[in-house]
């Protein structure tokens, strides 16, 4: 049985390559970063293949889904993990190149990798996508902007992937985690100041990216009958803000 995790090289997508391994199953780790894929590979041996995929590139995708030998193609489960947040300034403030960038991944090659993956499950009436989603597709928050929208893209996306498969037995699930750290996922947000990134996790006991990956090894061995439609993710040091109000200064 042969799952495929994009954003293989760090975060969840490493550690649910790792679990999935470890639980027999076969694994394609996707990213763009072969040396992270290749140490993986060292470690994990011959039950995981590295497959570099660029996902802001449809023509990076088409490739390296040709590349995958037969005995891989198979392809049960799709975790759509790859996915970025760049950027906490306000919208009025924002690099709009790191907008498109977002949607580029997180909602246009998630989307293409689904619609490349998708017509196979649906003829073998078999498959499971797993999207990772956001807590910040649900609760807006300040600088979330772009990011948090693409994340509302996924949580609907997969909510309407499951209207469109009614009858196929493909289940499409979405994990939507809160603060999670021991990932790069801060890192990138602040483009390598991982002094500013390191702050988010000051003194907070984090959820880390094994806890989403035996959440995504869970939400797959439900029996094939039940289908986990989303599941919210936060750590306990996490909750609700109240709304704020903006008073006019006199
Ligand atoms: C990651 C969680 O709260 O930084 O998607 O947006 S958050």
């Amino acid at each position: 049985m042969t799952v495929l995790i994009t954003g293989a090289s760090a975060g969840f997508g490493e550690a649910a390559c790792k679990l999935f391994v470890q639980n027999d199953y076969r694994v394609i780790g996707a990213a763009r970063r072969m040396n992270k894929l290749s140490a993986l590979k060292d470690e994990l041996g011959e039950n995981f293949l590295p497959l570099q995929m660029d996902m802001t590139d449809k023509n990076s995708i088409n490739n390296a889904l040709s590349e995958i030998p037969e005995k891989w193609q198979e392809i049960e489960l799709l975790v759509n993990n790859a996915g970025l947040a760049l950027g906490l300034e306000p919208a009025y403030k924002c690099n709009f190149a790191d907008w498109e960038q977002m949607i580029a991944t997180n909602v246009l090659g998630l989307s293409y990798l689904t619609r490349q993956i998708l017509p196979k499950m649906v003829v073998k009436k078999r498959g499971h996508i797993i999207n990772i989603g956001s807590i910040a597709g649900t609760y807006p928050y300040p600088g979330g902007n772009v990011y948090g929208a693409t994340k509302a893209f996924v949580k609907q996306f997969s909510r309407n992937l499951r209207a469109d498969l009614a009858g196929t037995r493909v289940r499409v699930s979405n994990i939507e985690p809160g603060l999670c750290g021991d990932t790069e996922f801060s890192n990138v947000r602040f483009k390598w100041d991982n002094e500013k990134a390191a702050q988010v996790y000051e003194n907070v006991e984090f959820v880390k990216p094994e806890d989403i990956a035996e959440i995504i090894l869970w939400v797959f061995r439900q029996p094939e009958y039940v289908n986990i439609n989303s599941i919210e993710v936060m750590p306990v040091a996490q909750s609700y803000a109240a709304l704020s109000i903006y008073r006019e200064q006199d």
